[in-house]
């Protein structure tokens, strides 16, 4: 039997490791609340990032990348009941028709045409089935009318230029340098670093556009042929020199979405990534007012300064200024994300 004192002791110890193991479940809770709260950071400013042990294609933010994802749904399901029926009746034949069992294998059996007329039909019509929504979703992604505004994209070895036309405003985007320096210092990135986790992933400029608007996209490029790919777009498309192609995107979620060149292009082909700054129509309105702002009344007196100053000037000094340089100001807030994520 137990002591009145044992039984206190064993009270205080039974107290000891219920506060522990509460203690621990609470730590558990917020360390869990913690990690969560981390990732949902940068969630909300990368609303179709891809993350870590993700299984699906991503659902992306454009009717294109949705109707894409239907698509690929309708197929899975399919493929996935076909898996199903045609594995459950083999392992159901093995199992139920074995030897042990006593089955007598058909050695007459030539063919059933019952069975043949449905192995023809059932496909046909699954194909006939999938196909239909697909074209019809094909000649949606293609038509480029009624969009509310052209965005030119050119790529060269190895950045973007975007022109936004009738507007006035075009700038390049490079790779951030950011991405370069780590590049060159041979430090392996990280994904937990929030200053490494868009590595090859960032830009001087982003492309900013507006939300809920149709964009149409003319894509060229002007030495070898490129690819612009934002998979959270729904779409790729090639830049080839010489030929104009066509492509459009609504924006439904503000956010910064992410892409690369995806098509070989040299050496630094892994090295001009594509980023999306989508921002509501009103924000965007005030970024290309600025930009505006930023070329416009500079020009007459620039070219009057150019041509007084090319009168007395050295040689040396005489030219205009460099245009393709992207000026830091073009984008208002680099990276707005990023100093949440840590
Ligand atoms: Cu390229």
């Amino acid at each position: 039997m137990h002591s009145p004192a044992g039984l206190e002791l064993m009270k205080a110890g039974f107290n000891t490791i219920a506060r522990r193991t509460l203690a621990a479940g609470l730590f558990g809770a917020m360390s869990l609340a913690a990690s969560v709260s981390a990732f949902a950071a940068p969630a909300t400013a990368e609303p179709a990032a891809p993350h870590p042990w993700q299984l699906n294609m991503g659902k992306g933010v454009t009717h294109s990348s949705q109707m894409a994802w239907e698509a690929h749904m309708v197929a899975l399901w399919v493929c996935v009941v076909i898996g199903i029926i045609v594995f459950g009746a083999m392992a159901y034949a093995m199992f139920k028709f074995r030897h042990s069992k006593g089955a007598v294998p058909a050695v007459n059996f030539t063919h059933s045409t019952k069975l043949e007329i449905v192995w023809t039909l059932v496909p046909v019509i699954l194909l006939v089935g999938m196909a239909w929504p697909a074209t019809a979703k094909l000649i949606a992604m293609y038509d480029t009318r009624n969009a509310a505004m052209t965005v030119k994209i050119t790529g060269y070895q190895w950045m973007w230029k975007y022109e936004y036309l009738g507007e006035g405003v075009e700038f390049t985007s490079r790779l951030a340098k950011n991405s370069d320096q780590i590049r060159q210092s041979h430090v392996i990135p990280k994904y937990d670093n929030p200053d490494q986790r868009h590595y090859l992933l960032e830009v001087d400029n982003m492309l900013v556009v507006p939300v809920d608007t149709k964009i149409r996209f003319v894509i060229t490029a002007d030495d070898v042929i490129h690819a612009w790919w934002v998979p959270a777009l729904g779409w790729k498309q090639d830049a080839i020199p010489g030929i104009v192609n066509e492509a459009w995107t609504d924006i439904s979620t503000p956010g910064i979405y992410r892409g690369q060149c995806a098509e070989l292009c040299g050496k630094d082909h892994g090295f001009m990534p594509i980023v999306v700054k989508a921002v509501s129509k009103e924000e965007f309105k005030q970024w290309l007012a600025a930009q505006k702002a930023k070329n416009a009344p500079a020009k007459p007196a620039a070219a009057a300064a150019t041509a007084a100053e090319a009168i007395n000037a050295t040689p040396a000094g005489i030219g205009p200024a460099q245009p393709a340089a992207p000026d830091a100001s073009n984008t208002p807030t680099p990276e707005p994300a990023e100093p949440i994520t840590h």
